[in-house]
């Protein structure tokens, strides 16, 4: 029975290497988000959005779990079926440092999707357009990720989640992207103490019960402990 929901977003991964959304340099500086990170962007100019996610595919390959991962990953195992992860990422950093119940709301960027059957496989380290589906042999692959406008994964589940949780704690994350940045009221809502743990205070903190702010590599394994 879920008793821990911990929601984690770029920020638990910055000190692996891998850039945030938001932060000065971050990914949204960089790229027009409506061009990467939309279906509307795909549709337009699909090769562009394979180039994206193939440099970021290749940057989590190389990137190596730090400390926060590891302690929830110790957390989870301390407290069999107790705490769920889910996460905004869509790297496999909380899976390679131990994590299990994991649920990638945003996909998971080792993962690819067919646009036409909707069949997933494990995504090869470089997708182009026009690949075909090895299912239905249409060339409407993509990343098996939820681009703005496209409804998250595990929804329910995590409601579900919320619902039963006597704490929830929001790790990494600006607060700046829904249906995420409102679990902390439909967890509060439910009677969960609530906790923010960010290198700053995020655009949500003031729902928060309780705020600690520092590195997630120092924070998380504090709090753990
Ligand atoms: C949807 C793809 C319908 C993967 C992403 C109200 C209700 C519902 C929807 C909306 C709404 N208002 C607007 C919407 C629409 C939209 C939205 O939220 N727009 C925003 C811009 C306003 N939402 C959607 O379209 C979503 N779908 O709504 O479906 C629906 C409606 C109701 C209920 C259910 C469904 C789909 C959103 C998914 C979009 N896909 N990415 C990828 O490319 O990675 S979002 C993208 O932003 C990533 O997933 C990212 O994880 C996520 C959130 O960003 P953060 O993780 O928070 O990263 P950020 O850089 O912003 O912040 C990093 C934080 O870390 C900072 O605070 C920093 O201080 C901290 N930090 C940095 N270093 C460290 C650190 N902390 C600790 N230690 C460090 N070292």
């Amino acid at each position: 029975m879920t008793k821990i929901v911990i929601l984690t977003g770029a920020g638990i991964s910055a000190e692996s290497g891998l850039g945030t959304f938001r932060d000065a340099g971050g990914l949204w500086e960089n790229y027009d988000l409506s061009e990467v990170a939309t279906p509307e962007g795909f549709a337009r100019n699909p090769a562009l959005v394979h180039d994206f996610y193939n440099a970021r595919r290749k940057n989590a390959a190389e990137a190596i779990p730090n400390a926060a991962h590891a302690a929830l990953a110790r957390l989870q195992a301390a407290r069999p079926g107790e705490v769920l992860i889910v996460t905004q990422k869509i790297d496999d950093l909380h899976e390679r440092a131990g994590s299990q119940a994991v649920l990638h709301m945003h996909g998971s960027i080792t993962r690819a999707r067919c646009a036409a059957c909707g069949q997933t496989w494990d995504a090869p380290s470089r997708m182009r357009a026009g690949d075909q589906c090895p299912s239905c042999t249409a060339p409407a692959t993509r990343p098996d990720i939820v681009w703005f406008g496209e409804f998250p994964y595990h929804m329910e589940a995590i409601w579900d989640a919320l619902r039963a949780a006597d704490l929830f704690v929001a790790i990494g994350t600006s607060g700046s992207v829904y249906p995420a940045a409102a679990f902390v009221q439909d967890a509060a809502r439910a009677g969960a103490h609530t906790l923010e743990l960010n290198l700053e205070p995020s655009e949500t903190v003031t729902d928060f019960a309780e705020a600690r702010h520092g590195r997630a590599s120092a924070i998380v394994p504090a709090w753990v402990a």
